[in-house]
């Protein structure tokens, strides 16, 4: 049996997982990263496009901000569509100069990736099996198999275990069910999100429709990519998605102005994706730690995901450093606390604007006329306009 030592052994690697590696090694901290995929896999994964500051900033203290710098499109403004008018949010103006960047959770993931190889970081991928033990115990070890060598069993022996292996990972798991507390609302539709090279329809702006026929969302990678969405019932098939039905059914849902201007072309991705609002609490069980979407989903809708699993990496690699500096347990005794304060508004701003923007299938013509009251009543007042700006920026860190 192959035995590893290092001090924190990271499960998952997904942003979450790269990027605590990346900040961990940078402090002097070693860490071994074991991934189920193999490196393609993960890469090939479409996901979030939008990253607050705070993540920006993340990406360029673990020394991986050249991307986001050159590729990054900053916004300042979101506009929401219904009844068929566009109504631009100045988030910039009513947060007082905060922006948002139009930046690609693959590309976020490559530039880590890139760099863990160029650093020769051990990163072990394609693993099966893995079991984690003696989490209580001051000596805790993951263990596993690797798919296309051989069966043999290898051990990562370690200070730690970060579980950053998403939401079907097992490491939530390891937290005892008498301990474990678990929240969930699934949502009765799905996003088809398609992937094309044309232009962004609306370079300048996201944009978020609520439409009689469901929401539509237009967001960008470059200015030759466009990433759009629209809600379809979780009952359809990609194969039901012509790229044809897809662009007919996206204008329709948009204002007239942006549907007349919007360049179509094959798409290179189409999938769907289930929306759910979850957190399971506590965070940390002994030596175990949970970050990202091991321990919280929200709905897309906001874009708040792969901030929230940036802003659980940024605590929880301040509190490693701090015990390895100066043996002071605070940040890893706290860190549970002080993510999930985080997390809990960040769920409450994900499930608003969902509720807001979607068509629900026992709300019916009602619902519609509520939303839109809603919706005039937030694009008129500017308290409501800044309370969703101050949310969409990104609360201040320990708001
Ligand atoms: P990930 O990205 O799921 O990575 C977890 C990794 O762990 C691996 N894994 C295992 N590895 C080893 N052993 C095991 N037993 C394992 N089990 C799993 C997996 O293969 C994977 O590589 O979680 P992480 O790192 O916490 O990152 C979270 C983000 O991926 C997620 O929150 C965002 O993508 C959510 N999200 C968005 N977030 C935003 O902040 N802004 C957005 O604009 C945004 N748009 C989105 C989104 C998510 C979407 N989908 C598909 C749900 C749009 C969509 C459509
Ligand atoms: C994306 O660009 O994929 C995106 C943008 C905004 C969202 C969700 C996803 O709210």
């Amino acid at each position: 049996m192959t035995t590893h030592k290092t001090q924190v052994a990271i499960v998952g690697a997904g942003p979450a997982g790269l990027l605590l590696g990346s900040l961990l090694h940078r402090a002097g901290i070693d860490n071994i990263i074991i991934e189920r995929q193999s490196p393609e896999y993960v890469l090939s994964r479409i996901r979030a496009g939008i990253l607050e500051q705070v993540s920006v900033d993340l990406l360029h203290e673990a020394g991986v901000g050249q991307g986001v710098s050159a590729g990054g499109i900053v916004h300042h403004s979101i506009d929401l569509v219904f009844q068929n008018t566009r109504h631009p949010i100045e988030v910039t103006q009513l947060t007082g100069g905060k922006v948002v960047t139009a930046y690609g959770q693959t590309e976020v993931t490559r530039d880590l990736m890139e760099q863990r190889s160029k650093l020769d970081l051990p990163s072990i991928y394609n693993v099966q099996d893995v079991d984690m033990h003696g989490i209580d115990s001051a000596h805790p070890s993951v263990s596993f198999r690797v798919s296309d060598t051989s069966s043999e069993r290898q051990t990562i022996e370690c200070d730690f275990i970060a579980g950053c292996d998403g939401f079907h990972g097992v490491a939530r798991q390891h937290i005892p069910k008498s301990i474990l507390r678990e929240f969930e609302r699934v949502y009765p539709f799905g996003w088809l999100g398609v992937l094309a090279d044309v232009p962004p329809v609306s370079p300048h702006a996201i944009v978020y429709a609520n439409s009689e026929r469901g929401f539509a969302l237009c967001s960008m990678r470059s200015m030759t990519r466009s990433r759009y969405y629209v809600q379809c019932p979780m009952t359809d098939q990609v194969s039901d998605w012509s790229d044809e039905r897809f662009w007919d059914e996206l204008k329709l849902r948009l204002d007239p102005e942006l549907a007349e201007q919007m360049v179509t072309g094959p798409s290179i991705e189409k999938s769907i994706a289930p929306l759910r609002s979850y957190v399971a609490e506590p965070m940390r069980h002994g030596r175990l730690f949970l970050a990202g979407d091991a321990c919280h989903i929200v709905p897309p809708t906001g874009a708040k995901g792969l901030n929230l699993a940036a802003t659980d990496v940024k605590y929880l690699s301040q509190a490693l450093i701090d015990y390895y500096r100066t043996q002071d347990s605070h940040g890893i005794d706290d860190y549970s606390a002080k993510c999930l304060k985080r997390i809990w508004k960040a769920e409450r701003f994900s499930w608003w604007l969902t509720s807001l923007m979607h068509r629900f299938p026992d709300t019916e013509g009602f619902g519609q006329k509520i939303q839109e009251a809603e919706l005039e009543y937030l694009v008129k007042s500017e308290s409501l306009s800044r309370s969703l700006a101050e949310n969409y920026v990104g609360l201040p860190l320990d708001f």
